[in-house]
């Protein structure tokens, strides 16, 4: 039975759910939706008696600064699948990214990790088998096929708007899909919710390349999107859509690309606004779509698009010969302007992030001699000090936004206006486990206090 007739029969979770399992299952390995249902039950219980037992623990205080300074630092939201540390950059599940490049499973001759593989790991906290990710491959390709209104919206779109714009909007579209508002307006009860966030998930990283490479073949070139093969790993489907994907390198790029930029624990704005516009049980294709929206801005997720703006700034301006001198000058020039220097310093971080260190070896391994990549290195050598003789940022090293772009130029995938896009469909991966880990462990609706300026006065006992 199709998806598509599933999702128009009346719905009943059992049924849905054995045969959703099953569906790409060669039948010995366990299914990922089946593994999290063996887990869940013990999950529900450790949060149940986390909280009876120190339910009314302190664990932090919050400052005035925190308050206006774009809450840093509060312990206020719950994320399993990630956390940052200021020094050691990102864990996922507890593993860090050479660590994922190592255990994961990887496509045949392939090196790089299968983004597949780290969506498990962020649901479960287990490594997959290359069985169960082969499984998962496989059904991400069965779902990719989007319906006729989201292609309409894409096609009808002018190429003047941004392709962060036109994601967003046909993920929205994806709504008529959504398994989980079907589901919620015909009484479905809330301990399975979750069941079908799972699927609207399943569905939405399916989609989400076909959507991205109809974009771009719309916009930069002829707006014939190459059929995929359903015997392929998401990233090389995701290739083969986008034009690349004779390209072995560039597929293993994108393996290394959709894995790393995924997940960046819960308080990024990305991540944070999937999370609470999904408190309001809205489905996770509205929810994915709010956070693709706060990727979109310049200091976020746009940033990928703005360094390679800037370093091709710096190349027009200064020519093909740029020296240490010439970087400084155009990096204060940056800053003497008022402009933040693109691809530096981070809200959490305070060095190197470690998905910047991951492309630069890919870099190293790949293209050691690309003049671009020299250009970023040298950068490297130079921004920091003056960043730190500026004197502002907290943070003067490079974050992930820092090298991507130059990757993606070195195989012929020059737009940069797309990058963004890119970072979006691996975002997607990396937040949905936790909108189906919040709907499993029931996460209630998302409400903060708020206060105005005179009551946060009358609160610290100041005059104004
Ligand atoms: N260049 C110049 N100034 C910078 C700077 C940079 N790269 N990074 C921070 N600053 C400035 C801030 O603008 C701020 O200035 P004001 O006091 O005048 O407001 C000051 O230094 C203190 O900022 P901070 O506490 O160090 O940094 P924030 O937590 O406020 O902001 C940002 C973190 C990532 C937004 C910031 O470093 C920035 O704007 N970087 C450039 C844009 C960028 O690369 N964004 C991508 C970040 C990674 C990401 O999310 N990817 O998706």
């Amino acid at each position: 039975m199709s998806l598509r007739a599933l999702n128009s029969m009346r719905v009943s979770s059992k049924s849905l759910y054995a045969l959703t399992t099953r569906a790409y299952s060669t039948g010995k390995e366990q299914t990922l939706k089946d593994r999290f249902a063996e887990l869940l039950p013990e999950k529900i219980e450790q949060i149940k008696k986390l909280r009876k037992e120190h339910g009314s623990a302190v664990l932090g205080e919050v400052t005035l600064d925190q308050v206006y300074g774009g809450q840093r630092g509060i312990k206020a939201l719950v994320w399993e699948g990630s956390v940052l540390d200021a020094e050691e950059g990102i864990r996922f599940r507890g593993k860090t990214i050479p660590e994922l490049q190592k255990e994961l499973p990887k496509a045949p001759g392939g090196t790089e990790p299968l983004p597949e593989g780290l969506f498990w790991l962020l649901l479960t906290g287990e490594v997959p088998s290359e069985a169960q990710v082969r499984a998962l491959s496989a059904e991400f390709a069965a779902r990719s096929e989007i319906p006729k209104h989201v292609k309409d919206i894409i096609d009808r779109s002018p190429p003047s708007l941004h392709p962060m714009a036109q994601l967003s909007m046909a993920v929205t579209a994806l709504e008529s899909e959504s398994m989980f508002t079907k589901a919620y307006e015909k009484g479905v009860s809330k301990k399975d919710y979750w069941l079908y966030a799972y699927e609207d998930a399943i569905d939405l990283i399916a989609k989400l390349p076909t959507i991205a490479a109809r974009i771009y073949r719309n916009v930069f070139h002829d707006g014939k999107v190459a059929a995929i093969n359903a015997n392929a790993d998401l990233a090389q489907n995701f290739s083969t859509q986008l034009g690349f994907g004779d390209n072995k390198e560039f597929n293993e790029l994108m393996r290394l690309y959709l894995t790393i930029h995924a997940d960046h624990e819960g308080g990024n704005v990305s991540a944070h606004t999937t999370h609470l516009v999904g408190s309001a049980l809205s489905s996770p294709f509205l929810s994915v779509a709010a956070g693709l929206n706060g990727l979109a801005g310049p200091l976020h997720g746009k940033a990928n698009q703005e360094v390679l703006e800037w370093i091709l700034e710096m190349k027009s301006k200064i020519g093909s010969n740029v020296s240490k001198a010439d970087i400084e000058k155009y990096l204060w020039d940056t800053l003497n302007a008022g402009r933040v220097v693109p691809g530096y310093g981070h809200a959490v971080l305070r060095k190197t992030d470690p998905r910047y260190t991951a492309q630069r070896e890919f870099a190293l391994k790949h293209m050691p001699d690309y003049d671009l990549f020299h250009l970023v290195s040298t950068i490297y050598e130079v921004a920091p000090g003056v960043l730190t003789k500026h004197g502002k940022t907290k943070n003067p090293w490079p974050n992930v936004d820092s090298h991507s772009g130059v990757l993606l130029q070195y195989y012929g995938l020059t737009e940069q206006s797309f990058y963004t896009v890119l970072f979006g469909v691996s975002r997607a991966i990396g937040v949905l486990p936790q909108i189906i880990i919040d709907r499993a462990v029931g996460m209630p609706i998302e409400r903060p206090k708020s206060f105005s300026t005179e009551k946060y006065a009358e609160l610290v006992g100041a005059k104004l």
